[in-house]
Formats: C-alpha cells, structure tokens, sequence
C-alpha cells in the first residue's frame, strides 16, 4: 500500500487560495496589453466559412465544426488518443448517504477505474449530490475542483483521497498527500453546493489532479504514459497535453453519470472555471453528451480572443504552462493573430446546445471584452441552426445578465477572477430556462 504523508495545513491552504484566485491571473506583467485602445484591427475567424473560403449553411454545418474541431486538435490541445475514447470504464460505488448535508442531499462516491489494475491503476474519484428524496432522474452540473473533492463543501462523509502537493520553490518532486481535515469545505463559495442542490439540481465533481498533476514536466505521473506507444517516453508535438487530459477525465464522469438511474444522462451541463474552464470547453467540444456548457473565465486560449491582444497572450501561455496544450501550440507565440481558431471557433463548437458564458470585470487578464464578442460570433452558428444567439452586439452593463432565455448567454460579473454566489445564481436561472425548471 502506498503511504501518503500528511500535507501540511500552511500549504495545502495555499493551493487551495491559488487554485481559487487563479495565481497569476488577476496581474498584469509589463509587456501585456491592458488597454482596450491599444487593441489594433483584426481579421476575425468566421466559423460560418469554411478555410477555403465557402459558406457554410445549416446542412453543412457538420463539416465546418469537424474541420474546427481538428484545427483545434492540430494546433492546441491535441486530439484524445483513440484508445482513450474507448477505454472501458468501471464504476464502483465506493459509498452512497441518503440522509447527507443534515438531511438535504444523497451523497455517492464513486472511482472509475480505468484499467484492470484496479487501486494500482489510473483512477479518479467522482461525488456526486442530488437533492434529498431524488427519484426519477435530476439533471446535473459537473465540475472539476482545483484541490480535491473534499473542498466543494463541508461534509465530514467526503473521502479524502490523496491530492498532487510540492512546497513551492522546493526541489522537492511533486507527491500526493492526504488532504488535512481543515480544508472540508475549502471552496464552498466556489460550488454552492446547497444552492445548486435547492434549486432541484445535482451536482458532481472529479479533482483534475486524479488525471494529470498541474506542474511542469509532471507528464509522468498523469494519465498520457499509459497511452504511449510501446518504446515512447513523452508525448509528440501533436499529442494531447493536460487540458485534453482533464477535458477527458470530464467524459468519463460523464460516462458513469448517464448510467446512474438518479440522474438525467441527457441534462448534465459542464462548468469550470479558469484552466479547468478551457478545460470544461474542450470536453463540451468534443462531447456533444454534454447537454449545456456553464463556462467561467476561461480566458485565453479558452473562450476569449487571441486576436484582440488584450491581456494573456500565447507566449504567457506557453511560457508558464507548456503542459497543458499539445507541442505544437508553441509554434503560435508571439502569432496570436495568425493562430488558425480562436475563442469564437470554440464557442461555436457548443451550438446548439445552451451555452452561458460568464466573465469578471476585474479579471481583465482573461479579457472580458474578448470572452463577450466569441459568445457574439458563435451566436451566428445558432442562429444558422435555428436556435436563438445571444440577441444582442453590446456588451451588457456589469452584473447584468443578457437574456437567459436565448441559447448563447453571457455576463460580465463586478469582482475578480473566481467563482461566485451570482454566478451561480444567473447558471441556475439560465438552467431553468434550458433544462425546465424544478422545485
Ligand atoms: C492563469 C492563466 C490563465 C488561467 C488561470 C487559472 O495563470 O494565465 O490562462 O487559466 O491561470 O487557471 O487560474
């Protein structure tokens, strides 16, 4: 048996702060632009064109999102091995509290084994709430946390499964260690469990670093090598990196939550927020069984646009997180114009299902402006495909949502870089307008 030490509570509180403020997002380093004047003119990609310059019509939609999805996969994140995608999965319920959160909530927890290995192999733990007295099937959110399952509220009933840790600036190699007692409930602003939970919907999570820890040169201990060629050491410049990696970890949740007679496999929306935002994007992209995308802040290289040139950029991207994108991505810094997709191919890679795109004012890192006019640009898709854009060309004033009963919403939220009450609050409004309303 594996023995995991004890995380220290200073530190554990530290990533835990980290993964909810997005560390470096929320500052600009010299040489980024902050100023919306200094934005120069761009060409636009227009998703209803295909790269040889034909229109595209709502019959040969289809077409134009594959050849998105490969540009993306080429030059991005890399596509999901094929082996990946088909891996058997086995669930095994590991505990299940009808009587959780004082009485509100079933509780499930669940590993999904995904290899014969069992306990030695690659896994990840997924839990699961529903309202108390669920019968007949609930629609869902599912969602990734940043610091482990035990942090989205405070239930002494979580397991606390081993989380990825290493003291900053230490030469000490990344380790997983029993997360400590005091970090129950770490992220409940983040989550709103009970919330989401009176609202008559479920919620579910998974901790990313069960699939791939969130530091440089850590590939090995993720899930890549176990798709490696006989003799292959590191990925291939086209090979997936870590989003792809998460994004896939999201499917397989995906995979046991349509098979939970509890749940409405055809009503699970994805969120995430930041990273695990782009992350959650490119699951929905590739998982047309997510039936609504819930996205936060997923900046660059997620839901805003590269060609603006306004705040994060690909070098800062590359620079800070190579892993999380497959090689080739590298070849587009300092070329943030000239990349072949951007934010609105992405976005537009979610029609036609409900799509909420949520920014914050003071998280001008992820560039809210960027984040408003992708959701504008792919709203043309929807409405090609018969369903309602998001109706408007301007961006709404701050804490003011657009209409959530069209298809493609968005708001720009007062506050910083994170996950809020009033997030949640317009995701669940714009859910009850998509997914019908419960009580
Ligand atoms: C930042 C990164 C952003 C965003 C954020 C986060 O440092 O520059 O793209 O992903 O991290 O995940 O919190």
């Amino acid at each position: 048996m594996r023995q995991f030490r004890t995380m220290s509570l200073r530190f554990l509180l530290l990533v835990v702060a980290l993964g909810s403020i997005g560390i470096s997002a929320q500052s600009f380093r010299a040489g980024y632009n902050n100023v919306e004047s200094a934005v120069k003119p761009y060409a636009a990609l227009d998703p209803l064109a295909f790269n040889d310059g034909k229109p595209v019509t709502a019959k040969t939609w289809p077409k134009r999102r594959a050849e998105i999805l490969g540009m993306f996969e080429e030059n991005v994140f890399g596509p999901t091995p094929a082996a990946a995608k088909g891996l058997p999965v086995r669930a095994h319920l590991d505990e299940q509290d009808d009587h959780a959160l004082g009485g509100k909530a079933i509780r499930k927890q669940i590993t999904l084994y995904f290899s014969a290995k069992g306990e030695d192999g690659p896994k990840e733990h997924l839990l699961l709430y529903l309202p108390a007295g669920s019968k007949g099937k609930t629609p869902m959110v599912l969602g990734m946390s940043f610091a482990g399952n035990q942090t989205i509220v405070d239930d002494p009933g979580i397991r606390l499964n081993p989380t990825w840790t290493r003291a900053p600036k230490s030469a000490e190699p990344p380790h997983l260690e029993i997360p400590a007692e005091t970090t129950r409930g770490a992220q409940t602003q983040q989550w709103q469990v009970e919330k989401v939970l009176a609202r008559g919907y479920g919620i579910a999570t998974i901790y990313y670093g069960d699939l791939e820890p969130d530091y440089k040169d850590a590939v090995q201990l993720g899930i890549r090598p176990y798709f490696y060629a006989t003799g292959q050491t590191a990925p291939a410049a086209d090979e997936w990196g870590a989003i792809g990696v998460w994004a896939w970890g999201l499917s397989r949740a995906l995979d046991y939550l349509v098979s939970d007679q509890l749940v409405d496999g055809s009503r699970v929306a994805v969120t995430g927020h930041s990273r695990l935002g782009k992350a959650a994007d490119w699951a929905a992209a590739q998982d047309t069984r997510f039936a609504a995308v819930l996205s936060t802040e997923s900046g660059k290289g997620g839901q805003s646009l590269s060609r603006r040139v306004y705040g994060e950029t690909v070098k800062h991207l590359e620079d800070s997180f190579p892993y999380w994108f497959c090689a080739n991505y590298a070849k587009w810094v300092d070329r943030d114009t000239e990349i072949p997709v951007d934010g609105n191919l992405m976005l537009s890679l979610m029609a036609p299902r409900p799509l909420y795109v949520a920014s914050a004012e003071g998280d001008q890192w992820s560039d809210p402006k960027g984040e408003f006019l992708s959701a504008v640009s792919a709203s043309r898709v929807y409405e090609l495909l018969r369903k309602p854009g998001i109706g408007t060309a301007t961006m709404p004033p701050v804490d003011q949502p657009t209409d959530q009963s069209r298809f493609v919403a968005y708001h720009v939220r007062s506050g910083k870089h994170d996950v809020t009450a009033f997030d949640w609050d317009e995701y669940l409004n714009f859910l009850d307008a998509h997914f019908g309303r419960r009580k």
